[in-house]
């Protein structure tokens, strides 16, 4: 669905040349205009580190990562577009439901389909880094060398120090006590060797192979209700019961125990899930009867 992504994103380019036209004349009418030339700005900022990002590959300017810079500013467009549509409200006519207006919009969209089209077929002819990009946008980075692997935390997170001797994984099940299980009782049912995508947000991914028990095996089959999966540092990610047998909690990468900065003693592989949902240093999982979309979309920690 990342084609969607960059056709949405050229379309706004497409259009620009009407959207100036109307700028131009409101620059005529009124005289503040601060906070939308900041809109023109970040919008602007925004689509050129997205089409860097896509094309020139993962890039520093002036230390800043292009990808961070691209979701920094559409973050920060969004209050300013809901702002300018609020005080810029267009009443919708009779007219705008017409033939003319669909096939306009039809027209917008396929040029913008095109441009995509163009930019995606001349950056792997100019044989650009960014034709090496997965569909989620993100650059191969490690991929079978844990240790090159980055160490990425959630905004705030920290690595944190944890004793494997005096680790206990707790295990919570409805109507039952809570389970511990010792770092060595742990590792002694890790017995499952998956090879996985862990794929971060930020614009990396790294294919590595991991141990570790799967969460059925510890929790038991079920179909109904959430699995909780909790860190040392409580950042928390909620997975339907369902998808238990491919989760795995892992105590290894590539045959060797789990670095601190990779969430060691204790990780959380989610295959096919970005890496948000990989919780590191997992302290606790436990089922409940709570949905699982009962969360936020995104860590808020
Ligand atoms: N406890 C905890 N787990 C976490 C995070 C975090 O901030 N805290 N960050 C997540 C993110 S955004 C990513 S991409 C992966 C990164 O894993 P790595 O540091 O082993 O590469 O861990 C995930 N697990
Ligand atoms: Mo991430």
């Amino acid at each position: 669905m990342s084609w969607v992504h960059g056709v949405l994103g050229l379309g706004i380019l497409v259009l620009a040349p009407w959207k100036s036209v109307i700028v131009r004349r409101g620059l005529r009418r009124r005289r503040r205009h601060a906070v939308a030339l900041v809109f023109a700005i970040v919008v602007a900022v925004s689509l050129v580190a997205g089409i860097v990002h896509a094309t020139l590959g993962p890039l520093q300017v002036a230390g800043f990562n292009v990808l961070a810079v691209h979701v920094a500013a559409a973050v920060a467009a969004v209050p300013l577009a809901l702002r300018h549509v609020v005080r810029r409200r267009q009443r919708v006519r009779a007219t705008d439901l017409s033939r003319r207006t669909a096939l306009r919009a039809i027209a917008v969209a396929g040029t913008a389909a095109l441009a995509y089209a163009a930019l995606e077929s001349a950056t792997s002819l100019a044989g650009l880094a960014g034709a090496r990009r997965r569909a989620t946008g993100s650059y191969e980075l490690g991929s079978g060398q844990p240790a090159l692997m980055p160490v990425t935390q959630w905004f705030t997170d920290d690595v944190p120090t944890i004793d494997p001797a005096a680790y206990e994984l707790q295990v919570g099940r409805p109507g039952e006590r809570t389970l511990r299980i010792s770092h060595d009782d742990l590792l002694a049912m890790t017995s499952t060797t998956r090879s996985a995508v862990l794929d971060c947000t930020g614009g990396w991914w790294a294919e590595q192979t991991w141990r570790g028990v799967q969460l059925d095996t510890l929790l038991g089959p079920h179909t109904s209700g959430s699995i909780a999966v909790r860190s040392v540092t409580g950042y928390t990610r909620r997975f339907p019961s369902e998808d238990a047998p491919t989760l795995l909690l892992a105590t290894h990468v590539g045959g060797i125990p789990l670095s601190p900065g990779h969430g060691g003693p204790v990780r959380l592989v989610a295959p096919g899930r970005r890496g948000f949902w990989w919780v590191k240093w997992v302290q606790h999982v436990s089922l409940e009867s709570r949905p699982w979309w009962s969360q936020s979309p995104f860590p808020l920690q």
